[in-house]
Parts: structure tokens; C-alpha cells; sequence
């Protein structure tokens, strides 16, 4: 079509210096249920040309590049002096694959996660899937679709607390498009009541399971997207978001698992048929559905708090939360990825869903649960550190949460080894980074680079427990640095310096009044803040509070 406007163009055009083409491409499709193609297109382009032909090329371009810098240049990262800034990028992970230091090439693989969500993921648009907006085939690897077992929530994991909370907004709203076919699939699939999805999703209302079996049959996947409802909630503590938007989902939501979940011999509430993600079979008690189940309750019960709200539905949540059958040890000192012990010490299977309660859940932590997390590590170092890209990532993210700063650090190495080199590595044949730093599963999935950079914050800062974790799994490897703009769950944001593997000093702006609990190396400390406060942090773990 391009092509055709060039000639038109070349055979009515003499004597111009430049000219300016403006292309506008709206679809028909809209995010309705179950009618998806009444999007008036015609009227869409004449509004978004009519906008844009009275402004000059350098107009719009200065625009575009405020608009991004507004978003960009929210955080800044350095990572001290080893930069090989001046190397094309093919030769510069060659060398980084060989072991040597190259902070830039780490600076700007988490800058790039940012770039490309901003570049995919905007407010009124869809949200990123498997290969986001770089998909260049008319019949790609899963069809490219939204995959609810690890990778569609993976694509989203750096957004709240790499400052990009808008970018975050398209999976929201696309969730919102889920629920009613949802409720329909909950209904003829499973009769509950309630929402949820499966596998395999696509922009025209697909929930029900496939599109092959045992793969594509998942449950847990509407309890797991809502959990970044609560996240974002708890990032930005916008109140009108949690009651209008994230408390209905994620309530609707719960109800599936109240209706789905069964009372088993020792009167627990099992999962029954559940399925860890593609691995192993149909069985009753998969560990990683108890785990969603427990966690999306968990939240319920907070945001009905925080409302006040459903106190009768509260205490209905509580109680079934309470009765989910817990995470479990083995007898190698494993957790346990079904109800019976059956875990095979062998198996380095990409999946690691049963320690969903490590990352991205909450319910097993090294501080507050220590047995099970190292019964985590235990299941952990069985899989062993290879992988397809977004599992790199994801094992990135567990040893960050597990406080291993330089396993987390070997597995994002990992991450980066080139595609390109011929054998790639074992298990992950062909798994890292292609020299345009895209993820490499192979083929190309975004969700790595996502869960990448995710990995990468989580080694700088954490706080999924309610404490502000300063520096919690520093790698050796980055003896100094700082980095700005991180955001903190309740309302913070972060900025960190450190030097010769040790806090230097640290600032944390209050962006809503509270109670801000803060740790370093295990000293935890408490401070009352109002909106504005800045709290100052020195290299002795001294703490002063300041409003400019
Ligand atoms: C899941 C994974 C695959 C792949 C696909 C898109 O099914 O098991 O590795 O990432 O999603």
C-alpha cells in the first residue's frame, strides 16, 4: 500500500525538497465482548490525521520525544566506570559471553526492557504478548499469543517498579475484556461461579482450555493476573483503581477458586484437576495452584480491609485461605510441586511454577518462612541454571528473592549468552540474547527480556514483605553503582548508591504518607513519613528524615 502512495507521490510531485508523509492504521477491532470488529476505523484515522497534518514533522517529533522522555528518563542507572559503550552489540555479548565486565552492556539491558515497554505498552493500546509489536510472521511460534502460564505476567513484572506504572494499564484493561467469557468458561467448564482463563488467550474473548491438552488446560491463570491488579494498587496506592478496577476482578476471581477447590482426607482444600504448567500430569493437589489460590485470598481480604467492604465475603476468604493445603517439604528436602512426594531430583524442566510462593508470591520468604525457603533452594538447585530464556529469568528473579546475589547474578549472565553462538548451551539450545538484545527463548519472546530487568531490580531493591529492602542480593560483581527512580510498594520511590559492595547513602520520597519499614544487611528500621518526606539513609544505616 506504501509502496502505491510512492508512486502516486513520485508522478504528481516535482521540485518539492522534502515532503512528509503521515499514515495513520486503525482496525476495526474493538475490546468488546463477544462483538470485536465495531471500531469505527474511518472516523478514527480522520481524527488522529486531522490532529496531526497541522503540525510540522519536528512538532510531532518533539512531541513524541517528550512524551518518551517523560517516561525514560524516570530512572537512571549506572554501574560504574567498565563500559564498552563504543563495541557493536553482537561483539560486545561475545564478550560478555567470555566472562569479561561490561557494566553498560548490564545498564542498557535493563534501560532496553523500559524502552520497549514504553514502546508497546501504552494506555488505550493492547498489551505486549509473546513477541509484542516485533511479531514479523503471519503464522508465529504460539501464535504469539497471551500466554497465562508464566509469560503474559512475566511481560509485566518490570513495570510497577521500574517506573513505568501507566505502561502497566493495557493488561489491565485487556483483563477487563477476559472476564466475561471467563465467567462463561468457569461456568461450562468447571460450574463455578466467578472468572477465569487457561493457557492460551487471544484478543477475541479465548479462555476456555487449549489448544492441546494437558498443556493448555490451567486454571490458575485469572488468580495469577490478578495478583498484578494488587501490585499495581500497591505501588501507586490509588485507591479509585483498587475499588473500581483491581477489587471486582480480583473478587470475581476468587470465587472460581472458592467453588473450585475441594476438601480432601486430611481436610485440607485441594485443587482438583490441576495441572503444574507442563509438567507432569493431571492430578489433584498441584502446588503452584494452592499457591495463586492462597495468594489471590490474601489479597481479597487486604483490599476488602482497605475498602471496607464485603465483610461477610472477608471472612469467607479468610477461612478458606486458611484451609488450602500449605506448601510442603519432601523427603529430600524439596518443595513439594504436587500433594504426594513424588518430585523427581532429576528433572531441570523449564517450568518452576511450584515456587510461585518464592516469586512472584509472597507466602514463602527467607525471613518469615526460612524452612520453606530452603526447601526452595533445595528444588532450585536440582533444576539446575540452564534454561529457555524467560526460565533464566525467572530463576534470576528466585535466587534475588532467596538473597544469593551472585547465583541471581550467574543466572542473568546466563540470560545474556548470545543465540548466535553455534550449540548454544545445553538445555536451553539457542536460549539468551540475539544481537539485538531480544530474548532469545528461542524464538524471540519479549518476556524475558521483561523478567530480565525485573531480576535485576529485584537484586538492587525489594519490597514484597512490607519492608523496603535496600542492596537485599548485591552481586559481588557490582562493586559500585547507583540507580534512581525505583519504585517501592505503599509509595516510594528509590534512589541507591553503593560502593565497594556496600550502601554508600540512599533516598526514599515518600509519595503518601505512612509507616516506611527500611533494611539493610538485616538491620530493619521504622520511620512516620507524610507525602513529600524524604528519608536519608547513610552508609551506617543511619536514618534522617527531610521535606524540601
Ligand atoms: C509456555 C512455555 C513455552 C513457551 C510458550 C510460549 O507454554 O512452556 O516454553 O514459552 O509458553
Amino acid at each position: 500500500m506504501l509502496f502505491a502512495v510512492f508512486m502516486k507521490i513520485k508522478k504528481e510531485l516535482s521540485g518539492a525538497k522534502h515532503i512528509t508523509i503521515s499514515h495513520v492504521a486503525a482496525t476495526d477491532y474493538k475490546a468488546t465482548y463477544p462483538i470485536y470488529n465495531s471500531n469505527d476505523y474511518i472516523a478514527e484515522n480522520k481524527k488522529v490525521l486531522q490532529h496531526i497534518e497541522v503540525k510540522s514533522y519536528e512538532e510531532l517529533r518533539a512531541t513524541h520525544r517528550e512524551d518518551y522522555r517523560n517516561l525514560f528518563d524516570r530512572v537512571k542507572f549506572d554501574l560504574g566506570e567498565n563500559k564498552k559503550d563504543s563495541l557493536a552489540t553482537d561483539k560486545r555479548l561475545i564478550e560478555y559471553a567470555d566472562g569479561k565486565a561490561d557494566a553498560g552492556l548490564e545498564e542498557l539491558y535493563f534501560q532496553y526492557s523500559r524502552y520497549l515497554m514504553i514502546a508497546a505498552s501504552r494506555p488505550g493500546g493492547m498489551p505486549m504478548h509473546l513477541q509484542g509489536k516485533w511479531n514479523n510472521s503471519t503464522n508465529p511460534a504460539w501464535a504469539c499469543d497471551y500466554h497465562m502460564n508464566i509469560n503474559q505476567q512475566m511481560l509485566y513484572w518490570a513495570a510497577e517498579v521500574a517506573n513505568l506504572n501507566e505502561c502497566h494499564v493495557p493488561l489491565f484493561d485487556y483483563m477487563e475484556t477476559l472476564v466475561a467469557p471467563g465467567k462463561l468458561t468457569a461456568k461450562e467448564f468447571f460450574n463455578t461461579r466467578g472468572w477465569t482463563v487457561n493457557t492460551m488467550n487471544n484478543p477475541f474473548g479465548y479462555t476456555s482450555p487449549g489448544w492441546n491438552f494437558p498443556w493448555g488446560f490451567y486454571p490458575g491463570g485469572a488468580g495469577w493476573l490478578c495478583q498484578y491488579l494488587w501490585e499495581h494498587y500497591e505501588f501507586t496506592q490509588d485507591k479509585q483503581f483498587l475499588s473500581q478496577t483491581a477489587y471486582p476482578m480480583m473478587k470475581e476471581a476468587a470465587l472460581f477458586w472458592i467453588d473450585y477447590l475441594i476438601e480432601d482426607e486430611n481436610g485440607y482444600l485441594v485443587s482438583s484437576p490441576s495441572y503444574s504448567p507442563e509438567h507432569g500430569g493431571i492430578s489433584r493437589g498441584a502446588s503452584m495452584d494452592h499457591q495463586i489460590a492462597w495468594d489471590l485470598l490474601n489479597n481479597c481480604i487486604a483490599a476488602s480491609e482497605i475498602l471496607g467492604l464485603d465483610t461477610n465475603f472477608k471472612k469467607e476468604a479468610i477461612a478458606i485461605r486458611d484451609k488450602i493445603s500449605p506448601p510442603t517439604i519432601g523427603s529430600w528436602g524439596q518443595l513439594q510441586e504436587w500433594k504426594e512426594d513424588v518430585d523427581d531430583p532429576k528433572s531441570t524442566h523449564r517450568h518452576v511454577s511450584y515456587l510461585f510462593a518464592l516469586h512472584s508470591g509472597k507466602q514463602i520468604s527467607l525471613d518469615k518462612t526460612p524452612e520453606l525457603a530452603a526447601a526452595a533452594k533445595v528444588s532450585l538447585n536440582t533444576r539446575g541454571d540452564e534454561g529457555t530464556g524467560w526460565s533464566l529469568a525467572w530463576k534470576t528473579n528466585f535466587w534475588a528473592r532467596l538473597k544469593d546475589g551472585d547465583r541471581a547474578y550467574k543466572l542473568y549472565r546466563r540470560l545474556l549468552f548470545p543465540a548466535t553462538i553455534k550449540g548454544g548451551r545445553s538445555m536451553g539450545q539457542g536460549s539468551g540474547t540475539y544481537s539485538n538484545l531480544f530474548c532469545a527463548h528461542p524464538p524471540f519472546q519479549l518476556d524475558g527480556n521483561m523478567g530480565g530487568a525485573a531480576g535485576m531490580a529485584e537484586m538492587l531493591l525489594q519490597s514484597h514483605t512490607g519492608v523496603i529492602e535496600l542492596l537485599p542480593a548485591l552481586p559481588k560483581a557490582w562493586e559500585e553503582g547507583t540507580i534512581s527512580g525505583l519504585k517501592a510498594r505503599s509509595g516510594y520511590e528509590v534512589r541507591i548508591e553503593w560502593k565497594k559492595g556496600k550502601l554508600f547513602c540512599a533516598e526514599i520520597l515518600a509519595k503518601v504518607s505512612g509507616v516506611c519499614m527500611l533494611s539493610y544487611t538485616g538491620k530493619t528500621e521504622s520511620v512516620k513519613v507524610k507525602s513529600g518526606d524524604v528519608i536519608r539513609v547513610n552508609c551506617d544505616f543511619e536514618i534522617s528524615i527531610h521535606n524540601e
